[in-house]
C-alpha cells in the first residue's frame, strides 16, 4: 500500500473512532534490518543496520485535555486505549500502547509536560514478531510525533535514545541503540555505520547494483522480552567485568580478536567465554564488513555475513532451528554472497546477499526445504533501504 491509500485508511478510522480530522498531521517511522553488528550494541562495538521502507504510520490530532488516546488498526481488538497521568507504570504496562506510553513518559521524565494530550490512529507494515525492529519504530514515531506537535528541541540521535531509554525502564527491555538509531537516522540506499560506544556515525552507500538483500522471515514469532536476551546481555556484562582486572578496556569492543585470544583464558566459564568470543569477534567483522563494502568487495561481505551468523548460532546462541536451516539452505546456492540471521534472534528473520537474476530461484529453494520441515512456510521480501521518519 502507497503512502497516499495508508493515509485515507488512518483518516476514515480517526473519524470513525475520534470525530473530525481536519487539522490531523500524518508521521511515519521506519523499521530496520542489521547486515551486519549483531548483540555488539550493548558491547561498546559497531553495527551496520538501515532504515527500511516498512514501518509504522500514524494519524494525529491534538485535544483539549491531557488525555492520550491510541488506536491500533494492527491490534483491533485493544481497541482504544486511553492514558491520564496516573496510567503510566513502569515495568508493568503490557500492552502494545505501553511503546508509544513509554516515550511520553521517558519525556516527561526529562522536564516536558503536555498539558493537552493526543488522539492517535497507528498502521503499521513490518511484519508482526518478525525481528525487524517494529517496537523501535514505535518509539521513534512517537517521539518524531511529539518532537513535531509540541516543537520540542530535541534531535533525532535525542529521540533514538529517549526511545532506548524507554524500552529499558519502562518495558523492561535491555536492548541496546541499534533499533531505535536506525529507525530514527535512516538515508535512502544507505547502511548506518555506528559506533555504539561514542555514537558516532557515517553513512555508506548501498549500491548493490546486480546484487539485493533478500529479508527472509521464518514466521516463527520472537519475543525479546522473556526470551534470553537479557541473560545474554547480563553474561557479556559478566564477561567484561573479569576482563576489565587484566586490561585496560571500557567495553568488550575495546578488544582486537588478538587481544581477546590471549586473555579468553581468564574467562573460566565457558559460556561467559563464548559470549565475550562472539561479541568482541563480531566487532570486528562488523568493521572489517563496511570496508569490504567501501571496497566493493562483496563477496567478503558476504564471507563475514556467513561468520557472524555461525558465531550467533554456536558461541551467542541466539539462532534456532528455522533461521539455521535458511541459512544452511541459502549457503549452499552458489549466486549467494550471504546469509545470516538478522536482529535479536529466536526467530525472526535472515537477511541475504543475493544475485538480482536469481531472487526467484531463491526464493523456491529456500521454500522447498523450510516447508516440509518446519511445518509451515516462510515469506520474503526485497530491502528497500529507506529514510529516517518523516511527516507525510
Ligand atoms: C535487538 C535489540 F533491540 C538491539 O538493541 C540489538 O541488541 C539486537 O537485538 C541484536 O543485535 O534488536
Amino acid at each position: 500500500m502507497k503512502d497516499l491509500e495508508i493515509k485515507e485508511k488512518l483518516k476514515e478510522k480517526f473519524r470513525e473512532l475520534f470525530g473530525e480530522c481536519e487539522n490531523a498531521r500524518f508521521f511515519f517511522a521506519p523499521g530496520r534490518v542489521n547486515l551486519i553488528g549483531e548483540h555488539t550494541d550493548y558491547n561498546g562495538g559497531h553495527v551496520f543496520p538501515c532504515a527500511l521502507s516498512m514501518g509504522t504510520y500514524a494519524c494525529v490530532k491534538k485535544r483539549q485535555d491531557g488525555l492520550f488516546r491510541f488506536y491500533s488498526m494492527n491490534v483491533e481488538s485493544a481497541g482504544v486505549i486511553t492514558a491520564d497521568e496516573d496510567s503510566y507504570k513502569p515495568l508493568e504496562d503490557k500492552q502494545w500502547a505501553s511503546y508509544l506510553k513509554g516515550v511520553i513518559w521517558a519525556f516527561q521524565k526529562r522536564g516536558v509536560s503536555f498539558p493537552t494530550g493526543l488522539d492517535l490512529v497507528l498502521y503499521g507494515n513490518i511484519p508482526n514478531g518478525s525481528g525487524l525492529s517494529s517496537s523501535a519504530s514505535l518509539e521513534v514515531l512517537m517521539g518524531s510525533i511529539l518532537k513535531e506537535m509540541y516543537g520540542l528541541s530535541v534531535s533525532f540521535p535525542e529521540i533514538a535514545l529517549i526511545g532506548q531509554y524507554s524500552e529499558n525502564n519502562y518495558n523492561g527491555m535491555n536492548c541496546g541503540i541499534m533499533d531505535q538509531f536506525a529507525s530514527a537516522m535512516g538515508k535512502k540506499d544507505h547502511a548506518i555505520f555506528l559506533d555504539t560506544a561514542t555514537l558516532e556515525f557515517s553513512y555508506a552507500p548501498l549500491v548493490l547494483t546486480d546484487y539485493a538483500l533478500i529479508i527472509t522471515n521464518t514466521n516463527k514469532k520472537h519475543k525479546l522480552i522473556g526470551s534470553a536476551y537479557n541473560d545474554r546481555r547480563r553474561e557479556s556484562e559478566d564477561a567484561l567485568k573479569i576482563l576489565q582486572k587484566f586490561a585496560e578496556i571500557k567495553t568488550l569492543g575495546d578488544l582486537s580478536d588478538e587481544e581477546f585470544f590471549q586473555l579468553e583464558e581468564k574467562l573460566e566459564d565457558p559460556i561467559i567465554r563464548k559470549r565475550a568470543k562472539h561479541a568482541v569477534l563480531e566487532n570486528n567483522r562488523t568493521i572489517a564488513a563496511k570496508k569490504a563494502l567501501e571496497e566493493g568487495n562483496y563477496h567478503e561481505f558476504g564471507r563475514l555475513m556467513n561468520l557472524s551468523h555461525v558465531s550467533l548460532r554456536d558461541d551467542y546462541e541466539v539462532s534456532c532451528e528455522e533461521s539455521d536451516l535458511l541459512c544452511d539452505t541459502a549457503w549452499s546456492l552458489p549466486y549467494v554472497l550471504g546469509s545470516r540471521m538478522t536482529g535479536g534472534g529466536f526467530g525472526g528473520c535472515t537477511v541475504s546477499l543475493v544475485k538480482r537474476d536469481k531472487i526467484k530461484d531463491f526464493e523456491e529453494e529456500l521454500q522447498k526445504v523450510y516447508e516440509p520441515k518446519i511445518g509451515y512456510r516462510c515469506s520474503f521480501y526485497e530491502a528497500e533501504i529507506a529514510d529516517g521518519p518523516r511527516e507525510l
